[in-house]
């Protein structure tokens, strides 16, 4: 069943979905004065790890094809608890996946791995953003990991491996 952002985390799938857009397969290799040269396969290699300590499941996709990333949205609706995207290019451009932001009723936490904010006209207003729980940006591969860390509250997983003062607040 679909749920409500406000729904509780305990009802919410074990399983966060991680999205990723267009040119991020050539992650280490393009333009990596801006992106690094951490690849793909790297963030997803620590994002199983991390998801392991959390005891969680993952789905981790890449496409360069807009409709893909929103038929992989709505396949979240019933298998994931929460959203990690980094839409790329797609941030700027995209009233479709800005829509699908909205229909995915869990978090969805946006990550940019470059501070888009600090770039140039064309890369610094995402449009998705409104639609977002959160967002981060401008962290490099790390921020996939810090949106893990906060996907992973929102849906009330339980640490394993984790030291507990990596949990800070109240829900
Ligand atoms: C990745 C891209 O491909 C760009 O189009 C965005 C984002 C920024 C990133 O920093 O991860 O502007």
């Amino acid at each position: 069943m679909p749920r409500s952002r406000n729904s509780g985390a305990r009802n919410l799938p074990k399983r966060i979905a991680i999205l990723n857009g267009p040119n991020l397969n050539l992650l280490g290799v393009r333009e990596p004065h801006i992106y690094g040269r951490t690849t793909l396969a790297a963030i997803e290699k620590s994002c199983r790890e991390l998801a392991t300590a959390l005891g969680i499941e993952v789905d981790f996709v890449q496409s360069n094809d807009e409709g893909a990333l929103i038929e992989a949205i709505h396949a979240a609706r019933d298998r994931a608890g929460a959203l990690i995207v980094n839409p790329a290019g797609l941030s700027f451009t995209s009233v479709a996946l800005f829509d699908a932001f909205k229909i995915f009723e869990g978090p969805v936490i946006e990550v940019h791995i470059s501070n888009i904010h600090a770039r140039d006209e064309l890369h610094r207003h995402s449009i998705l953003s409104a639609a977002a729980t959160g967002v981060i940006c401008g962290l490099g591969p790390q921020g996939y990991l810090l949106a893990f860390l906060a996907a992973a509250r929102a849906i009330g997983a339980k640490a394993k491996a984790l030291p507990a003062s990596l949990v800070v607040g109240a829900d």
